[in-house]
């Protein structure tokens, strides 16, 4: 992408030796990296005890052959230069009409089918959780068409400037009605790929108002070299609350908007985001997918905060090319699987 962003991975958090324990590796599952991520989170300010908004349960389209998903989830977006260049210089983009409200709709009804086969008692009795599903596109053929979306991967494209697109992975994140704060971060310390041409589109499953909890993102990308020194510390809230102090007081732009129906954010690894409670009574369902540019390798020493990656990209070691079979080529749509 822009040569102005520093590249220099040596310096960077993911693959550093540290006390506070980054250089383990993750041995759980994904929803379990989750649940202790989450808890990383600053809620001291929590108003989630208060009353919450009564949202109706959003339409609900069962049948995909409504409508012509293909079609649509194939079909070129119609980005401008200026898109581009705000991309570049913000880290992240907020598109409206990337998806019609009826390809939204399919696909809450089918992220939430999977929920329930997942998870025991989902939305009846427990609340207040963060959960997460990936490798859907694997188990699921309607969400394999938003994951695979050549619509999608082709802004990708774009916005990184660069040719060839591969999937990371897929993810639902679902915050469910009273979860809390998403601690901020920036995506780079999550991701074992030795490039900044990462890019993750957040596409929200319902329309998402601001009590929900939007993905709310600093700007301009450069925001990360500001909080670059402060140190990580996987057992408290204590990353966290730095971060809000120190844009807090350096007056940093935060970019906190509902998204409407079928807008769709998609951020930059450098980009540094979090993401509010669910002051809601509707869980907030997002389907959140990790492209980057082909080509690239996995870090020299993956971390406990890269999570589950192996199986994300596997029979890959650390220092290899990415290529694998669960990581396609998603832009051009003709290399796809
Ligand atoms: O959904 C959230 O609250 C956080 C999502 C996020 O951090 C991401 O997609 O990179
Ligand atoms: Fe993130």
């Amino acid at each position: 992408m822009t040569e102005n962003i520093n590249l220099k991975k040596e310096t960077d958090f993911k693959s550093s030796e540290s006390s506070t324990g980054e250089n383990k590796q993750w041995d759980k599952d994904n929803q379990a990296w989750w649940d202790w991520y989450v808890s990383l989170a600053d809620n001291s300010n929590s108003k989630t005890k208060e009353v919450l908004l009564e949202l109706p349960e959003p339409p609900n389209i069962k049948d995909a052959s409504k409508i012509d998903l293909k079609q649509q989830l194939s079909k070129p977006y119609n980005l401008t230069t200026q898109d581009i260049s705000n991309f570049q210089k913000n880290g992240f983009i907020k598109l409206k009409n990337v998806l019609t409200p009826a390809a939204i709709q399919l696909l809450r009804h089918e992220i939430l089918s999977l929920l329930k086969k997942t998870f025991e008692n989902y939305n009846e009795n427990k609340k207040d959780r963060f959960l997460s599903l990936e490798m859907m596109w694997l188990k699921n053929t309607v969400i394999k068409e938003f994951v695979l979306s050549s619509r999608i991967a082709k802004i990708c494209a774009e916005l990184l400037s660069v040719k060839k697109i591969r999937l990371y992975h897929d993810n639902a994140l679902v915050k469910e009605s009273g979860c809390g704060r998403t601690p901020w971060h920036y995506d780079d310390h999550h991701f074992p790929l030795e490039t900044n041409d990462v890019v993750t589109a957040w596409i929200p499953a319902q329309a998402i108002p601001i009590e929900m909890g939007p993905l709310t993102f600093a700007k301009p990308l450069e925001i990360y070299k500001l909080v670059e020194n402060i140190e990580f510390n996987e057992f408290d809230t204590s990353y966290d609350k730095k971060i809000i102090d120190i844009f807090k007081k350096e007056k940093v732009s935060i970019v906190e908007e509902p998204f409407e129906l079928g807008e769709v954010s998609f951020h930059h690894n450098l980009s540094f985001h979090t993401a509010s409670e669910n002051k809601t009574t509707q869980s907030r369902i997002v389907l959140a997918n990790t492209y980057f540019a082909d080509g690239a390798r996995v870090v020299n020493n993956p971390t406990m905060i890269s999570g589950d990656w192996k199986k994300f990209i596997p029979e890959t070691k650390p220092g290899e090319i990415v290529s694998s079979n669960l990581n396609p080529i998603c832009w051009p749509a003709n290399n796809q699987v």
